[in-house]
Order: structure tokens, then sequence, then C-alpha cells
């Protein structure tokens, strides 16, 4: 067989495949928040966790981005004319630097790549960049979904947009690399929020749950999930004022400590993962 037959061969293959998982995509079932404990009711999925340490939080941040840099947390925050980027001392909660963004904008997910801050927004489909040190405004994009979570895997940025849909972008043209479809066993995953690139997985909060999955990047398959339920309750529990939900993922590479938190939670929590993730 010849060169050229072997590429017509290949790529009508490839288009078979791509064709096959577009339908069987249109006809797979949707997590809902209360179906979700019912369908994942499978205890291998889960893994265990233990609290490890509780910092303060300022129980005022609508917490919508969360991210380690070096020795402080950044954390961006939402609602239309209090979504602010900041910097963070982790053991007081105090915010040492911030930014405020115009009342027209609603803050979402942010990340730290190459000493740049990407800032998403929720419907307004325009991101900020700023310098890390200055939080100086250094450019804008835009992008023509719902901005939700946001973080990289060192290459591209990742970004939710509170659909199954996880796009990744490049971080200096800004053109969609690719998208993935995030789905547990037949059951696509939808309401994908914050988002944290960990050890070669994605964390993703999912909106309206206690619920973190961890996404496979290549395939979009949930491998496992974890399930911060008593922590809610515990924060609950112990709060003078109403909470809102579990958002909120962020990762110390050189300590390996994960750290989350949730909008308008007045605490923020290191916790460890017991069992190795798949
Ligand atoms: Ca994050």
């Amino acid at each position: 067989m010849n060169n050229a037959k072997i590429f017509i061969k290949r790529n009508t293959g490839q288009f078979l495949l791509r064709l096959l998982w577009t339908i069987l995509i249109f006809f797979l079932p949707v997590f809902s928040p209360e179906s979700l404990y019912a369908t994942t009711n499978n205890a291998s999925s889960f893994l265990s966790y233990e609290i490890v340490n509780t910092y303060p939080h300022d129980p005022t941040a609508f917490t919508q981005g969360l991210v380690w840099q070096k020795e402080n947390l950044f954390e961006g925050t939402g609602l239309y004319g209090s979504s602010e980027l900041r910097k963070t001392e982790l053991d007081s909660g105090s915010v040492l630097q911030y930014h405020c963004l115009d009342n027209d904008y609603f803050g979402e997910g942010i990340t730290i790549f190459k000493d740049r801050i990407y800032q998403l927004t929720w419907k307004e489909q325009t991101g900020f960049i700023y310098d890390l040190k200055t939080f100086k405004l250094l450019d804008t994009f835009s992008y023509p979904y719902e901005g939700w979570g946001i973080t990289h895997d060192g290459t591209n940025l990742i970004i939710s947009d509170g659909s199954q849909t996880i796009h990744f972008v490049d971080p200096v043209t800004m053109e969609e690399v690719k998208q993935i479809s995030v789905h547990y066993g037949l059951y696509l995953l939808y309401n994908l929020n914050e988002l944290e690139y960990i050890k070669g997985k994605i964390f993703a909060n999912i909106w309206l749950t206690t619920q973190i999955a961890i996404i496979d990047p290549d395939s979009g398959e949930v491998v496992n999930f974890l399930d911060l339920a008593e922590v809610v309750d515990s924060v609950k529990l112990n709060s003078r004022q109403a909470i809102d939900v579990l958002n909120g993922i962020a990762y110390d590479e050189d300590k390996e400590r994960l750290f989350i938190t949730g909008k308008l939670w007045p605490e923020l929590f290191e916790i460890r993962i017991i069992e190795k993730f798949s």
C-alpha cells in the first residue's frame, strides 16, 4: 500500500472514531448534583483524605479562583461590584495586595503562568492578564463561552465554562488547542468550576456539590472523586454567616500541600489525600 492510501485510511479511521464519539456524547446521560451521589455511589471511586491544617479565610471573599505561588496564596473573587484579584498570607488570611475589577465584571478563576496572572470573568467573555508582582494590567483576551475555572499544565491554559467541556488554550496566541468532554463512565459531568492541575490530573470543583472530580486530561474520564461533605458541614456549623459552595483548589508543589476553601467561607483547609489517585 502506498503512503497516500495509508494516509487516507488513517484519516478515515480517525474521522469515523470522532464521528462515533460525537454521536455517543449526544446520547450520554447527564449528571445533576442530585444524581451525582446516586450514580457515583461506588466506594472505590472516592479517595479518603485527612485535614492537616486549618487557616483563616476572609468570609467576604466570594472565592472563584485559588492558586499557590512560592510563599503565598492568590485568590480571584467574584460578584459584580466586589470582584478582586488578591494576594493573601496563608497563616493570617490577611490580604497583602489587591486589584479591584470594574463593577461590570464578575471575576472568576485565576492561574499563574510564567509570572503572569490570568483571570477570567463570568459572562463578559473577557480575560485579564496581570504582572505577577505589581498586578499591573498587561493585556486582555476574549473567549466565546462563559468563564468559570482556569489552571494550566505547563504548556496550555485549561479552562472550564460551566458545562462538561474543558478547553485547552495556547497562553500566547489564546487559540484553542483542543477540548475534552468530562465524563464518569457513560455519564457526562456538568457544572465544572474551579480547577487545579495536580500531578498530571485536573482537579475540578463540581458546582452545587461537595465533590471534586479528578480528571484524566487526555480522555476526559473522571478517575476519582473527593467528597468534602464533612468539611462543608463543619464549616456550615461553625460559621456565623451563611456560606456558599465549596470552591477553590490550590496546590503547593514544593511541599505537596493541597488547599481547599469555599465562597464566603471563614476557613481554608490543607488536606492530604491518603490514597494514591489513579
Ligand atoms: Ca485553582
